[in-house]
């Protein structure tokens, strides 16, 4: 295996900008495998192809170090809302780290961005949240939610109420805490005995998967059924919480029946059940509301954030803590002993509230709610006449198609492609060798475009994606994979 520990690492002084400065791809590739374990990935068998090494992005899209451009559909991983290259996002950060680049909120001290941050996350809120805890992800977000939860209801003398419903498939986070109350069964697979007790799950409100025979508003009040029904089986005075993603994201874009929602909260008062929005990836304009809570028109307890408040540029997460929460927490709950070395970070509030002016500024949640949002819709829904394609749809910036082997009249008599086969990950590999960056989450291939994306760009964008899925046909016509 390849060892840098005889080669000194030439560090390239941080004056040179990365874009400027040629890399030697297949010294980088060597460091890499040799080196850093990637997340969620198989670090031998990458370690034999070589990692893509990205140098530099612009706009809407990025670069590798052999000069090729990618249009990136899913802005970094969900979070590049303002696009790459946002000059002003770098001169905050720079100011702040020369004002102050640290300190802590524990010792009864504050800094003056994380206090205009936190303001101005509660005026774009909705009207019941008026507090904001800060955390360093969204993982920590949810292990905050996990630690706001246990307590209010103690506080409350309700210990007993301690049983957290989440859904399977769900995404919350990778560490403890965000991988048991995720619903992601290849994660739980690997936590072994290390895992969160009184966690319990219930499906996922998938149309595809389980609609057969109803209307999605049917399918979405049945779906929404299974709260009450589980609340039922564990015992109502034993729940404590409901978590969930508006639109989960890393489970496939799974965009919920209109109905679902409105009944989840229904049946979360009907209980006195806290409800928490995951908006680590609706959050900041992804549905064309501030968040995906306004969208589907509920009012959570609990909302965690990340990505999208700072577009990526710097990691920073946290929740909005409604009223009801709060208020016992701080009238009548002491000190509550949690908190995060970074929490409140001044530069990476620095870093937010530059991002957030710009999403104000050139009114990014208005242009997806009434243009470009509606504009991807129908360009998006044309892919619905491809031969490969069983269901296209979008909600917002996100976007979703399932491949499938034999189209029929909906998308329930459709024939799928044998799981096995990855067709998935086949057309990833066309939409990538073409340009485009395009998720597989099975075969169900998704996007979450920038929010800056334009009319003209997402023409290109939905262009690229037609003429990958043709390639993937062509593909697998000449592998004998369709009938
Ligand atoms: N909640 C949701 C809804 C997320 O999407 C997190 C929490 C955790 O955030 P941090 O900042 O701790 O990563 C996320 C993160 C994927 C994928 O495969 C998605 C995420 C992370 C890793 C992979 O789409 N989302």
């Amino acid at each position: 295996m390849y060892s840098s520990k005889s080669d000194p690492v030439v560090i390239v002084a941080p004056t040179v900008r990365a874009a400027e400065k040629k890399v030697d791809t297949r010294a980088i590739q060597e460091l890499d495998s040799a080196h850093y374990i990637h997340s969620f990935t198989d670090t031998q068998a990458l370690a034999k192809k070589g990692a893509r090494v990205i140098v530099k992005g612009d706009g809407i899209y990025i670069w590798d170090s052999e000069g090729k451009r990618l249009l990136d559909g899913m802005s970094g991983l969900w979070c590049m809302n303002v696009g790459y290259g946002r000059t002003t996002i770098a001169d905050a950060v720079h100011a702040q780290m020369q004002q102050l680049p640290y300190y802590n909120s524990f010792f009864q001290t504050t800094n003056v961005p994380a206090v205009q941050l936190a303001a101005k996350l509660v005026e774009i809120a909705p009207a019941h949240i008026n507090h904001v805890f800060f955390s360093g992800s969204g993982s920590e977000g949810n292990d905050t939610n996990l630690r706001l939860v246990r307590r209010y209801w103690d506080i409350l003398g309700q210990k007993d109420r301690n049983i957290i419903i989440s859904r399977e498939n769900a995404y919350h986070g990778s560490t403890i805490a965000g991988a048991t109350l995720g619903g992601m069964s290849g994660m739980h697979d690997q936590q072994g005995q290390v895992t969160i007790p009184n966690v319990v799950y219930i499906g996922q409100p998938y149309y595809v998967e389980g609609g057969k025979g109803k209307t999605p508003e049917e399918f979405g009040l049945e779906a929404a059924s299974w709260l009450e029904k589980k609340i039922l089986e564990v015992g109502a005075d034993r729940v404590a919480a409901f978590i969930g993603e508006p639109v989960q994201g890393a489970g496939g874009v799974i965009i919920p029946p209109s109905t679902y929602w409105p009944e989840i909260q229904r049946i979360c008062d009907k209980y006195g059940i806290l409800l928490i929005a995951d908006e680590v990836i609706c959050g900041f304009g992804r549905l064309g509301t501030w968040f995906g809570s306004d969208y589907f028109g509920i009012k959570p307890d609990l909302m965690t954030f990340a990505k999208g408040v700072t577009s990526g540029y710097i990691p920073l997460g946290g929740v909005l803590v409604g009223d009801r929460v709060a208020n016992v927490l701080i009238e009548q709950g002491g000190e509550f002993n949690h908190g995060f070395t970074y929490s409140g970070h001044p530069v990476a509030c620095a870093a937010a509230l530059e991002n957030i002016r710009i999403i104000q500024e050139e009114k990014l949640v208005e242009k997806v709610n009434q243009e470009t949002g509606p504009y991807l819709k129908k360009k998006f829904g044309e892919l619905n006449n491809h031969p490969l394609v069983g269901i296209a749809e979008t909600c917002g910036f996100t976007a979703g198609l399932n491949l499938v082997k034999k189209k029929g009249a909906t998308v329930h008599d459709c024939v799928p492609f044998d799981s096995e086969l990855e067709v998935g990950m086949i057309c990833r590999g066309h939409m990538f060798g073409n340009g485009m960056i395009m998720r597989a989450v099975g075969d169900r291939m998704i996007i979450a475009p920038p929010l800056v994306t334009t009319v003209a760009q997402i023409d290109e964008m939905v262009g690229l994606i037609r003429q990958c899925l043709d390639a993937t046909l062509a593909d697998l016509t000449e592998r004998k994979l369709l009938d």
